[in-house]
């Protein structure tokens, strides 16, 4: 009988469509894919793209991104209900609020928010570029940093510029404390401690790197530890044991789970092939608003 996977394989070729999945999906998932990565290089990756149509193996404002950076191609997302919470907490009408506040302000936006949200950004960023955006900025300029306050708060950090951060965060990572990194050291002295920098301040302050998830994999890779402990979504494990068979990597709590990033399932990327859905698309007013942000974001390495 032919694999689930065989049957995705064989329906992306047909279709000349190109599968791309975050670092957070599924094992299966990952391994299905053309490319796996963050959403930088994903994005990067949809905008260079000659294939026709895009699976999308990741969270809605991924889909939407790669949306925005290509118009003609089809951007399709095999489970439209795979939402990302800290996205919800920035509506756009609470963004012009904060906006209207802070006349001449500019707005550095965090990947992880709606198109329209994006439209009215001066700049957008994903934490793997965030804290050289801001350090580009102009001297003196007021920043406005929009969703995830916990990224913006290690931004402010690393590049000694002031912001002001709106209240959002990922729930998932916001989740981890203090305690259970230490407990996580306790468990395998001499492992080395990466965190994402969504997880909340005084969580940061106790590991050994600070980095995205490409970041991550980079880090795995260069340094000589030979055993890690991982502080971000535990999809991303697979990427790094996958890569470094003589390395050891142990989740720093197994609950930072993000259950939106585990909807999409074999069986939803071979539907979506099948069935040609949900496609994502993004009205053209907001699309071409939020395109100079968002090609800004991709041109900064
Ligand atoms: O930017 C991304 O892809 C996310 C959400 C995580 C990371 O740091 O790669
Ligand atoms: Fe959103 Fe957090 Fe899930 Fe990423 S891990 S999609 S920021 S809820």
């Amino acid at each position: 009988m032919t694999s689930i996977q065989d049957r995705i394989r064989e329906l992306a070729r047909c279709r000349k469509a190109v599968i791309l999945a975050h670092n957070y999906q599924l094992p299966e998932v990952q391994d299905v894919a053309d490319f796996c990565g963050d959403s930088l290089e994903l994005s990067r990756k949809a905008a260079a793209t000659d294939a026709e149509t895009i699976i999308f193996c990741g969270v809605y404002f991924m889909a939407e991104t790669a949306a925005i950076l290509s118009p003609s191609k089809c951007v399709l997302i095999p489970d439209p209900q795979a939402g990302c919470p800290m996205v919800d907490m920035a509506p756009v009408e609470a963004v012009r609020a904060l906006k209207a506040k802070h006349p001449g302000a500019i707005v550095v936006t965090y990947v992880n928010s709606s198109a329209a949200v994006k439209a009215e950004s001066d700049i957008c960023c994903t934490s793997a570029n965030a804290a050289k955006i801001v350090a580009e900025l102009p001297a003196g300029a007021t920043i406005l940093f929009v969703p995830d306050q916990n990224l913006g708060h290690y931004v402010q950090q690393v590049t000694g510029r002031p912001m002001i951060l709106y209240p959002g965060c990922c729930p998932t990572h916001a989740r981890l404390t203090p305690d259970e990194i230490r407990a996580a050291r306790q468990a395998h002295p001499g492992a080395s401690v990466m965190i994402h920098p969504e997880c909340r301040p005084e969580t940061v302050a106790l590991a050994d790197a600070v980095l995205s998830t490409s970041g991550m994999l980079r880090y795995a890779r260069e340094t000589p530890a030979d055993a890690f402990i991982v502080a971000t979504e535990t999809g991303m494990l697979h990427r790094l044991r996958k890569e470094n068979p003589g390395k050891t990597f142990h989740p720093a709590s197994d609950l930072l789970i993000c259950p939106n990033m585990k909807r999409i399932t074999l069986e939803k990327v071979l539907w979506s092939l099948e069935d040609l859905k949900h496609v994502v698309s993004v009205p053209e007013p907001t699309r071409l608003a939020a395109l100079r942000a968002v090609e800004r974001m991709v041109q900064t390495r």
